[in-house]
């Protein structure tokens, strides 16, 4: 893994970026494009990002960004990727689409779905703070069950979608579930993924203090404490192959024992309802297990 020191030193978010204050998602964009470098054109739907990077008239971001319709991450990748395609400049520039999970998981799967269908060559990023941040905090196919949003006052009830493996069962180069609580694994991962041709899925697991009702500071903390509580799996899948990554894998191997659940679940307002609830908190930890035990399936351990 990347040692700090060796991390470049240039900077692609800027000072004028206008994200809350211990946003995650700065972290995992920091050192995603830190991995990218110089030659990358990104393209950004209505998210967080999209405000973080464009609040006019400042500008977060030193890199050219297109700024696209909510379910147009992919589809405007795609058109990019024809065009650096036929000016001879596929090789030589890295494109990546960065979306949220409702700009993933919901509105954006179908353009997603077709683009890695035909194996454009780019990296998509979903950048995963388990709401639709920007609009207030609905719910949204990745907000985990029992967790409190604006349209799910009492807690949710259904399970997140396991989206990194719907994207893997497209026969894709390469698929990665990292969090923003290990700033060298994200950056190690856009490394790999940027040598990668075709269409390459991240998602990264964004602690968001303004949704999930945590104090600002605690933010590696509270991304930390769901991969140590098994609540987030991070794995990989290159080829064929599955692996589990840093942490998950330990916990996999039975090197690392895995963190009482409610550790996690303990300092997140979003989660009142749930931790009140011991029959909503048993199907919670139902969901977490089956993906323990399908991911373990895969990676064949
Ligand atoms: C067709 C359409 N519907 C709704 C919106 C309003 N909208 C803008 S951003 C957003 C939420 C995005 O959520 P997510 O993709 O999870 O990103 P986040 O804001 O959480 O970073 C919504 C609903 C829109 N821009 N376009
Ligand atoms: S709402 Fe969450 S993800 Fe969006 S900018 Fe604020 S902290 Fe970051
Ligand atoms: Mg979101």
């Amino acid at each position: 893994m990347v040692k700090v020191k060796e991390l470049p030193r240039e900077e692609y978010i800027e000072r004028g970026h206008a994200a809350c204050g211990g946003c995650g998602a700065t972290i995992a964009i920091r050192h995603a494009l830190k991995a990218l470098g110089d030659n990358t054109i990104l393209t950004v739907p209505a998210c967080c990002m999209s405000v973080i990077q464009g609040l006019y008239p400042r500008n977060g971001l030193s890199l050219p960004v297109l700024n696209t319709a909510f379910m147009t991450a992919a589809a405007a990748a795609s058109g990019l990727a024809a065009g650096l395609k036929h000016l001879g400049k596929d090789k030589e520039i890295t494109l990546m689409a960065w979306a949220g999970d409702g700009g993933t998981y919901d509105i954006g799967i179908q353009a997603l779905s077709g683009a890695a269908e035909r194996q454009t060559n780019f990296i998509y990023t979903c950048y995963n703070n388990a709401a639709y941040g920007n609009t207030g905090m609905q719910r949204s196919g990745a907000t985990p069950y029992g967790s409190y949003s604006t349209t799910t006052p009492t807690g949710k009830r259904q399970h997140r979608k396991p989206m990194a493996r719907i994207m893997a069962e497209h026969g894709i180069p390469y698929t990665g579930v990292i969090s923003a609580a290990y700033p060298r694994l994200v950056y190690d991962t856009y490394k790999k993924a940027k040598d990668i041709v075709g269409t390459r899925f991240i998602e990264i697991h964004i602690p968001c203090p303004t949704g999930w009702r945590y104090e600002t500071w605690k933010t590696v903390e509270m991304g930390k404490l769901a991969v140590e509580s098994g609540a987030w799996i991070m794995w990989e899948m290159e080829g064929d192959e599955y692996r589990f990554l840093g942490r998950s894998k330990l916990i996999a191997e039975g090197k690392a024992k895995r963190k009482p659940l409610i550790d996690w679940i303990k300092p997140q307002g979003r989660f009142r309802f749930l931790r009140k609830d011991p029959e909503m908190m048993a199907e919670y930890e139902r969901g977490i297990e089956r993906e323990w035990e399908i991911l373990k399936k895969l990676v064949g351990t």
